[in-house]
């Protein structure tokens, strides 16, 4: 079964209208705060449709300050509440204009959905790391990641791909998760240079490019490695059902990859746009709040860290057509006193994360969201995971953005080499 959705694709789903009066919309909204903030220190608020067209949903933003909307999603469910839910972003600076005149925000929906939430995520204060909090019991003494060099020598390997095999789903990653499989493409010369994290030599010079064109549509305008399935387990042998790294709370696991931008990848594009994800994995009920619980991102000239949505840490985008090595140092947990995550990136391309602006403090946060019960009882909950239980995030690497991005054939791309999970 496809990962996010059956019936659908959501490509229909994101079209999404413009913000607009409405005349003779139904004053009446339900404001509800959401029972799983996506982090301690924001809050979200959640709205019901105020109205519902033919092609439309019309939700009224009240309410909310405008200069602390940091993102916006609907969760839309088929009619008669079949399929999955599906999530799709909306544009920050859209909700705002409506928030700003407390006015209707109109959501065009396809035939096939029912309804569905609009919810609003709003910066909250900054808290500190919780004292006192319990860690799980830390890798393998010596498993830790060298800044000197980005390699984490006394690790074990869990997963590796340093793109010998021409085929990046058997085994490996799954699935390729873009519009068509020619958006990525293996070659043969000319990878990362660098060493794996067990600062050995990759002993191939092969890497794999992911590329995006305007008008790519596979859930949203993107080109990503890896399978949004958790039922299956991670790839072994031939197999591609299920996907390339799983995390699952209790976790401490070192993530080592390398990405290159090529001159014309548009770093500072003014719409968000993901190179990397450690997403809550399908199939699931969670509907605590948005976006993937932890991923990178690289627009405005940043690279961000991000947690559902909330930036956690920022640094100066990585240099364009050298190898970045990036290493995620993180704790996996549903707890955001156990979770936590340092990044480590070679912004300037020289071999290290010891340069200005190369490595975040460790960063706690709910690094593994919890499942919520099914909304159709649990005599239907199918998924595997109870309503309580932490949901397993899966990587996704590659290019996933806001549409409004300029990607004209040939397309923005970016390149992947060098991925290790270790622990
Ligand atoms: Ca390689
Ligand atoms: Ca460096
Ligand atoms: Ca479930």
């Amino acid at each position: 079964m496809r990962s996010e959705s059956s019936n659908t694709r959501a490509g229909a789903l994101a079209r999404l209208g413009r913000a607009g009066a409405v005349a003779g919309a139904v004053a009446v909204s339900t404001l509800v705060l959401a029972a799983s903030p996506a982090s301690a220190a924001d809050q979200t608020k959640s709205f019901q449709p105020v109205r519902k067209t033919e092609h439309a949903l019309i939700f009224r933003v009240r309410g909310v300050m405008p200069d602390r909307v940091i993102a916006a999603w609907t969760r839309l469910r088929g009619r008669g509440g079949k399929g999955h839910a599906v999530e799709h972003r909306l544009s920050v600076s859209r909700v705002r204009s409506a928030a700003r005149r407390r006015g209707l925000l109109r959501v065009s929906r396809p035939r096939s959905i029912g309804g569905g939430r609009l919810t609003v995520q709003l910066a909250g204060a900054s808290q500190p790391a919780p004292a006192g909090a319990s860690q799980p019991a830390p890798p393998p003494s010596g498993c830790e990641v060298d800044p000197a060099t980005l390699t984490a020598v006394g690790c074990s390997v869990l997963r590796q791909d340093t793109a010998t095999a021409t085929n990046p789903e058997a085994g490996l990653w799954g699935n390729i998760e873009s519009a068509a499989d020619s958006r990525y493409q293996h070659l043969s010369s000319g990878g990362d240079p660098g060493p794996m994290a067990t600062a050995a030599s990759q002993g191939n010079v092969a890497y794999r490019r992911l590329t995006a064109i305007d008008g790519d549509n596979f859930w949203g305008e993107r080109c990503e490695l890896g399978r949004n399935e958790h039922r299956y387990g991670e790839n072994t042998g031939s197999q591609t059902a299920g996907t390339f790294a799983l995390y699952r709370a209790g976790d401490h696991k070192l993530t080592f990859f390398s990405q290159r931008y090529p001159t014309s990848f548009p770093t500072d594009a003014t719409g968000w746009q993901t190179v990397m994800q450690m997403k809550q994995t399908q199939p699931y009920d969670y509907n605590g709040g948005g976006g993937p619980v932890l991923e990178l991102q690289l627009w405005q000239g940043r690279l961000y860290l991000q947690n559902s949505w909330s930036v956690k840490w920022s640094t100066t985008a990585p240099a364009k057509s050298v190898w970045i090595r990036y290493a995620l140092d993180v704790v996996y947990s549903t707890d955001p006193a156990v979770g936590s995550v340092t990044v480590y990136v070679d912004l300037n391309g020289d071999g290290d994360a010891l340069d200005a602006g190369e490595q975040s403090p460790q960063i706690h946060t709910q690094t593994v969201v919890s499942e919520t019960a099914d909304p159709a009882g649990q005599s239907s909950d199918t998924d595997g995971i109870t309503p309580g239980q932490p949901i397993p995030d899966h990587l996704r690497i590659g290019i996933y953005h806001n549409p409004s991005i300029s990607c004209p054939s040939p397309g923005c791309s970016v390149d992947v080499d060098n991925v290790q999970v270790v622990g």
